[in-house]
């Protein structure tokens, strides 16, 4: 019967990309929204809920009024708890969260260590074992000399908490620094049945194949996600990074231009056209936040009608002042 086979497979096919949104509302009822697989706040906007979707992102916003940030998938959602980790489900997507205090876990290594494993363990159940996309945002990123700064102790513990969890490929990912409880370590993924299609940027060294300078222990991440419909692409943390260098040392808009070209130079290698639309969503990390309104400047300038988020977080090597990262539809 090759029609009963062929509508099987169309039944388990690619689900749709999760739509990510900023939006005004208030998080109460964007959670009430049919469909809402998660929702971050800055700030303190997220005050105040015990729902497992609704997390609080420690990085202050530069806006006076911040949005939230809205997952919405096809469908029905679920959520839950399981221990410290807090999850939902819903479209053929997962979401899945963990806050953990380094103090509990020995420090910025362990709690990576401990974070990763636990994340693991749990995607292990479920039939979403692909993880496509992962934040990271660690407190005093930057604090430490040499192999002892805290962004490589991260890195050496994340490559252990994962084992071979992404020998088959890493996700997109970022890591943040934030300004909130130093000893909190937050990391949040998203992830499907299907896998995505890894992308990397020609004009940047793949970030698993970073010379030893950088620490003992390359970041695994990938340059950016196709998600498993094609219908997004997932960017991961970009800055002004060439080759393996930090280009522009000081020049905050000298760096935020490098990261535009490494960011067309991602697209054309994704096979997308050119440019931005107003649908899709990024976020750019400042360090200083004097910054800030010469990187909103020049945003509006480059990518007009563009939702862009500021926030206040620092990039994992001192010297870069300036992160983006987001979606393309
Ligand atoms: C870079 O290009 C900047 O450790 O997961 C960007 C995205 C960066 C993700 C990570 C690090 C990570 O190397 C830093």
């Amino acid at each position: 019967m090759v029609e009963g086979r062929e509508s099987r497979r169309v039944e388990s096919g690619p689900v749709r990309a999760p739509h990510v949104s900023y939006r005004m509302d208030d998080a109460t009822s964007l959670l009430a929204e049919p469909g809402t697989l998660a929702v971050f706040g800055f700030d303190d906007r997220a005050a105040g809920s015990a729902d497992p979707r609704l997390l609080r992102v420690p990085l202050e916003t530069f806006d006076t009024s911040a949005p939230c940030e809205l997952w919405q998938v096809d469908g029905p959602v679920e959520h839950g708890r399981d221990g410290a980790l807090r999850w939902s489900i819903g479209g053929g997507w997962l979401f899945a969260a963990l806050e953990l205090d380094e103090r509990a876990h020995g420090g910025p290594a362990g709690a990576a260590r401990v974070a990763y494993a636990q994340l693991r363990d749990f995607i292990r159940g479920h039939e979403q074992q692909q993880v496509l996309r992962i934040w990271n945002y660690q407190g005093a990123i930057n604090r430490g000399e040499g192999d002892a700064e805290r962004y490589k102790l991260f890195c050496d513990g994340r490559a252990e908490g994962c084992g071979d969890w992404f020998a088959a490929g890493y996700p997109a990912a970022t890591a943040i620094g934030h300004h909130g409880d130093p000893h909190l370590l937050q990391v949040y993924l998203l992830a499907s049945a299907r896998t995505g299609t890894a992308v990397e940027n020609p004009r940047q060294t793949s970030a698993w194949r970073y010379p030893r300078q950088y620490g003992r222990t390359s970041p695994g991440f990938a340059r950016a996600m196709r998600l498993p419909a094609e219908d997004a692409l997932a960017i991961s943390g970009t800055a002004a990074v060439v080759g393996h260098a930090s280009a522009h040392e000081g020049d905050t808009v000298a760096q935020l231009d490098e990261i535009l070209l490494n960011l067309e130079a991602l697209l054309a290698s994704a096979g997308m056209p050119a440019g931005f639309d107003t649908h899709a969503p990024l976020k750019a990390y400042i360090r200083h936040p004097i910054d800030a309104p010469r990187v909103r400047a020049k945003l509006q300038q480059r990518l007009p009608g563009v939702p862009v988020l500021l926030l206040h977080g620092d990039v994992c090597r001192s010297e870069l002042l300036v992160e983006l990262d987001g979606w393309r539809y």
